[in-house]
């Protein structure tokens, strides 16, 4: 069922880390979509044959992965969660299933991924999370991508295999999704995809749902299990207004989900900074997807870019993490997000000289600082005249800030007022 749940830990968490990896990052390649020709949406993915693409399992060992060095990278940009692709389109899976042979346990590096992926973000107080594709491009039973089924048309479901088949199939998921769910302690979300390609009475959503439910009861279901869902996740896009619900923006940081050298296109880190306010804003969070290289060591300009989130936050992350939205769009130029009786104002832009913030309770406001630096600013209320006579009104609220607290990628100004409700 879509959106039933209450209040989680989802609602305030702001910050997730989208991890997208497999053995392929040793050729560069994006993630799964290069063996079935590169898919239209993706526009760095590559063109390999499924062979090609599969063939790197057999040599994957990747030495620099420090799943250690990852979750302290992550706690330091503010990451609340953390999610990690245990099995993509292309059916290679992270861990040892006990279902069948296409695993991490069977190359070079033989480690669990997915133990370690676990181990090392709860150490860090970061809730651990598993990507899932329901679609498998290698499983014989799904049955496996070849040169045969292109072109692949998104939206046009592939043959379905024989009914034996397809129950074998079935049995070996919901066995990997037990696995899952059983071997590696409490899971945040569990991150389905590629669920375009069957309809919910194929993969038995309904059953599907009870399962996981029976074996995490706390778990979050994304909406990518058909007719299932507890949050809806645009991806690469902020909506324009809040989804009715929870909701996640997964995002890249270049165009590409996974490692690959041929897609520069990254975005600054400022505008990821924005992105975050944005988001949080509007009462959702922000998946932000790093790319491990074939040796498991992150790109440098990811890492570079999850520091300087991190340097943000140091400075202003109060405003970010653990916060509800705040103001009506109308009511100032930019984001803005609350705690208590504490508005925070985002600057996404620089001011000239004064912020103005309006329909706010002006005999209320006890203070207004900039964030960073604790900084008192000075301000000034307007209401109407008459209005103004009354206890309570409404008005505006101007504050003056000083061109040397203007922060380089986001200014947060915090409005304390005496009450809120
Ligand atoms: O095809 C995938 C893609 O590789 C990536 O995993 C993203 C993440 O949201 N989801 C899919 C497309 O919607």
């Amino acid at each position: 069922m879509l959106g039933s749940l209450t209040g989680t830990w989802f609602d305030t968490a702001g910050l997730g880390m989208f991890i997208h990896w497999d053995h392929a990052s040793q050729q560069g390649l994006e993630i799964s979509w290069p063996l079935v020709g590169g898919g239209d949406i993706l526009e760095h993915a590559q063109d390999v044959t499924p062979e090609q693409y599969h063939s790197s399992a057999a040599t994957f060992d990747p030495q620099a992965w420090d799943a250690p060095a990852l979750a302290r990278l992550a706690k330091q940009a503010g990451v609340q969660y953390a999610v990690l692709t245990t099995k993509h389109h292309n059916g290679f899976a992270l861990w040892p299933t006990q279902l069948d042979d296409w695993h991490i346990g069977n190359t070079p590096y033989g480690k669990d991924i997915v133990r370690e992926f676990t181990d090392a973000m709860r150490a860090e107080g970061i809730r651990p999370c598993f990507y899932f594709s329901l679609c498998d491009w290698h499983h014989p039973d799904y049955p496996a991508f070849t040169m045969e089924h292109r072109p692949y048309q998104l939206g046009v479901s592939p043959p379905m295999p024989a009914e034996e088949q397809w129950e074998r199939f079935l049995h070996v998921m919901y066995g990997q999704i037990t696995e899952l769910l059983t071997e590696y302690g409490d899971i945040g979300i569990i991150w389905f995809d590629g669920g375009w390609e069957r309809r919910a009475s194929q993969w038995r959503s309904s059953e599907l749902e009870a399962l996981i439910r029976s074996l995490q009861p706390e778990i979050l279901i994304n909406d990518r299990l058909p007719r299932v869902g507890d949050y809806v996740t645009p991806e690469q896009f902020v909506p324009p207004t809040a989804p009715d619900g929870k909701w996640e923006t997964c995002l890249t940081m270049n165009e590409s989900w996974s490692y690959n050298p041929a897609d520069q296109d990254w975005k600054s880190p400022r505008s990821l900074v924005h992105t975050l306010c944005e988001v949080v804003g509007k009462g959702g969070n922000l998946l932000l997807n790093v790319s491990p290289r074939g040796d498991g060591s992150l790109p440098p300009e990811q890492i570079e870019r999850l520091e300087h989130i991190g340097a943000w936050a140091a400075r202003n992350g109060e405003s970010v993490l653990g916060v509800e939205p705040g103001l009506e769009p109308w009511q100032h130029y930019g984001p803005s997000t609350r705690r208590g009786n504490r508005v925070y104002v985002h600057l996404l832009s620089r001011p000239y000289e004064s912020v103005t913030v309006r329909g706010v309770k002006v005999k209320r406001i006890e203070r207004v600082t900039e964030v960073s630096t604790g900084t008192e600013l000075t301000w000034t209320t307007r209401t109407g005249i008459i209005e103004g006579f009354g206890p309570d009104p409404d008005g505006e609220v101007t504050i003056d800030v000083p061109q040397e607290l203007i922060d380089d990628d986001a200014t947060v100004l915090a409005i304390d007022f005496s009450s809120l409700s």
